[in-house]
């Protein structure tokens, strides 16, 4: 019989790329919206456009302990990735009391019901190399300690101990999976590097003359959210619940991806870049080096994508979109921002 799983945070870069990994496995697929998705599909729903034949949504929110309790109770899951977060660090310097109440109390609620009513289920727990921040040693491995630079990072660290928490008092296969940035087109426009590639994009088709970025010397290890996806279904597929590091093993700066992404186009970074100091944030995570190592050994994972590839592709896919390529409803998947059409698959 099929495994059925669910995903909070579906409608997100992550969610759009495990959806289709799962139901490529023959996975049962369901996934957590939120009610002001209804009315706004052609928005908020545009990453899963193309699978909602093909997957069972179900309206609540990380606010609300009864809509997860409710779905809980007419469900039986066999993996539940929890993925749904306010996942940008600068939001949360700015409003870090949403970032720690959705993050933290979001994590408890699925956590509780699922004790309650499924502790059965095996739980994906979706951390961050936020959890590094200052990193107390690089490159960082499952044992480096925690010191978070913002509420994000804070927010995560308690998601984590939440997570081996329940593992370890109420025997449930709760996994930590603590993945260092990854990206692709269907990156939501705030992160930098999708910020880069669509400013490329535009500004070499005219539509632009400047792109404003905060800190260019900090240092990221940046992979294809594509393998990363792979990654968290591995963990859940383990005869033991552990946590695992995922990450290139390489580290670039901002500079370097705009030198590379405006390459890509003919044009020079330099002409086109300026620093503007409002985008610097209060505190900075200056340097993030992953050693996946564990992950590569245990779950046998390794990422297939390059540096190069990942800004390539990203490029090319913003060129398409802003040049008009990407119109149609079918070719717009993954962009974050074509057009939809309505949600047929809603559970109610
Ligand atoms: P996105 O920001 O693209 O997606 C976040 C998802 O969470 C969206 O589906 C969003 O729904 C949902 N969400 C936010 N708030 C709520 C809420 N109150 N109730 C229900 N759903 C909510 O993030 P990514 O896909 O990039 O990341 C997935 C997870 O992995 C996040 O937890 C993130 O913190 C973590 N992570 C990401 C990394 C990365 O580099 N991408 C690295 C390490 C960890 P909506 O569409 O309605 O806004
Ligand atoms: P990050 O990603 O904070 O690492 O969190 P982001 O792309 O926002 O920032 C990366 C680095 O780029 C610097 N930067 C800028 N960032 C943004 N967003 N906009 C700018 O204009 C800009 N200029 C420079 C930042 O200061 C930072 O150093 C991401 C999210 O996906 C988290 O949810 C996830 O947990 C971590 O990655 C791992």
């Amino acid at each position: 019989m099929a495994k059925r799983a669910f995903i909070s945070g579906i409608t997100g870069q992550d969610g759009s790329y495990l959806a289709e990994h799962l139901l490529d496995l023959n996975y049962e697929v369901h996934g957590l919206v939120r009610r002001v998705a209804l009315e706004e599909p052609q928005r908020r729903l545009s990453r899963i456009t193309h699978l909602l034949g093909r997957i069972t949504l179900h309206p609540g929110s990380l606010e609300s302990y009864a809509s997860i309790f409710h779905i809980f109770s007419r469900y039986e899951f066999d993996e539940v990735y929890h993925l749904a977060a306010q996942s940008f660090v600068a939001e949360s310097f700015a409003d870090g009391f949403s970032t720690i109440q959705i993050n933290i109390n979001g994590t408890h609620y699925i956590l509780a019901a699922l004790r309650e009513l499924q502790p059965r289920a095996k739980f994906y727990f979706a951390g961050s190399s936020e959890m590094f921040g200052k990193p107390e040693e690089v490159p960082q491995r499952e044992t480096t300690p925690f010191h978070p630079r913002s509420p994000y990072g804070i927010s995560k660290v308690a998601g984590f101990h939440l997570t081996v928490n329940y593992r370890e008092a109420y025997g449930m296969f709760c996994v930590n999976g603590m993945l260092f940035n990854h990206e692709g087109p269907r990156r939501g426009h705030e992160f930098v590097t999708r910020k880069v590639t669509s400013a490329v994009a535009r500004i070499k088709l005219g539509l632009a003359n400047e792109l404003r970025l905060g800190n260019l010397d900090a240092r990221r290890d940046w992979g294809h959210a594509a393998d990363y996806v792979r990654a968290m279904h591995l963990m859940l597929q383990q005869p033991e619940p552990n946590d695992y590091v995922i990450a290139t093993g390489e580290t670039h700066s901002v500079q370097e991806f705009c030198e590379l992404a405006f390459a890509e186009v003919g044009l020079a970074a330099s002409d086109w870049v300026r620093v503007d100091e409002r985008l610097l944030r209060p505190a900075e995570v200056n340097l993030l080096l992953g050693d996946a190592s564990k992950a590569r050994r245990v779950l046998g994972w390794k990422p297939t994508h390059t540096f190069r590839d990942l800004i390539v592709e990203m490029v090319r896919r913003d060129l398409a979109l802003y040049s008009g390529g990407l119109e149609r409803a079918a070719d717009s998947v993954g962009t974050g921002l074509g057009p939809t059409t309505p949600p047929s698959a809603l559970s109610r």
